[in-house]
């Protein structure tokens, strides 16, 4: 694996989540892996999991770190091509991403959308000239359009938890098991957030409901459509009620419209999840990638209460980065 982008990236997925839960099992047996390996993280934006999982991660495997906060410690970047720089940036990214290279085995970028322009954000153009010019193995820390680090790690905690029990509920020794329902439900934000963290998600949940490890449904309100690129083979509900009858999992996240891009078209409160809303669930196990705003997008009752996976959630992100991590760094040797 030379790149971590999507879950494209990941020829087996199966055996990436069977990788982070050996790690999670023995942190430390794979250090040699990381012995005078240097991994720069980048950062376009804010991020406290994603850094500082990463982080440990590389860390646990022996490796080098250095963190680079890019927007606010490095020149501006240029980058167009063909342009004459002569206005506010320093540098273009063919050297600055280049340089990055010479100094590190791996490169890990996160570089938000500017919410302005659908076709430009969807195009990737930062993050793919990034890849281009640095000639080193990059790992997404969330781009324009997808997290897939998060997204990942969200299928580990999904594949960990589920205890497999017959359809009437009680345990089933020999007899066929069950596989997960799992809800993506938009909610309710002030800001207008990406898509990348529901893209991304939905992508993840389609290949493993593709493998038969989950049943895969997404609800939102009308104008919320993720673009068809992310969702294949995902049901869809325009009714949160509807949707979470017989839900294992539901995984809350606020974004903005794609139809009507970086728009915010619904603030009804009703599509937030309370402990009222999570009976009609098949006493479902409530995830949140975080951050998340208490009492606007999430109820406090649920992220206090006994069904929030959510600390448990960004906990796995460790074992999610390590797993990429260390497959990577088998392939440089
Ligand atoms: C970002 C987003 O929704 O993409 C980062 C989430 C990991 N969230 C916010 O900006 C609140
Ligand atoms: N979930 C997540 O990626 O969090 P950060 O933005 O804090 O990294």
């Amino acid at each position: 694996m030379k790149l971590f982008t999507s879950v494209h990236d990941v020829p087996n997925i199966k055996q990436l989540i069977a990788d982070a839960l050996a790690l999670k099992a023995s942190p430390y047996a794979q250090q040699h892996l990381g012995k005078n390996k240097t991994l720069g993280l980048l950062f376009m934006n804010p991020s406290l999991r994603t850094r500082l999982s990463t982080q440990k991660a590389a860390l646990n495997l022996g490796m080098n770190v250095m963190v680079m906060n890019l927007d606010k410690e490095g020149w501006a970047l240029e980058t167009a091509d063909g342009v004459i720089m002569n206005g506010g940036k320093a540098e273009h990214i063919r050297e600055a991403a280049a340089v990055m290279g010479q100094y590190c085995d791996i490169l890990g970028l996160r570089s938000f959308p500017k919410l302005e322009n659908r076709e430009e954000d969807y195009s990737e153009d930062f993050f793919n000239k990034f890849i281009k010019y640095c000639g080193v193995p990059v790992v997404s820390l969330e781009s324009a359009t997808r997290h897939p680090l998060q997204s990942f790690a969200d299928l580990v905690t999904i594949q960990e938890t589920f205890k497999k029990i017959s359809p009437s509920g009680g345990d089933l020794e020999g007899a066929r098991a069950r596989i997960p329902k799992v809800v993506l439900a938009w909610a309710p934000h002030i800001r207008s957030l990406p898509q990348a963290v529901p893209n991304s998600f939905a992508e993840w949940m389609c290949r493993a409901q593709e493998e038969s490890m989950l049943d895969f449904t997404i609800a939102q309100p009308t104008g919320y459509e993720l673009s068809e690129d992310f969702t294949p083979g995902a049901k869809i509900s325009f009714d949160l009620d509807e949707a979470l009858a017989g839900a294992d999992y539901v995984y809350v996240k606020n974004w903005s419209s794609y139809k009507e891009y970086g728009k915010i078209l619904c603030t009804d409160s009703n599509w937030m999840l309370t402990n009222e809303k999570l009976k009609l669930s098949h006493d479902a196990k409530v995830m949140h990638c975080l951050p998340v705003r208490r009492d606007l997008e999430l109820s406090s009752e649920v992220l206090d209460g006994p069904n929030s996976l959510v600390i448990h959630e960004a906990g796995n992100r460790l074992w999610a980065a390590q797993a990429v991590l260390k497959t990577m760094l088998e392939e440089l040797r």
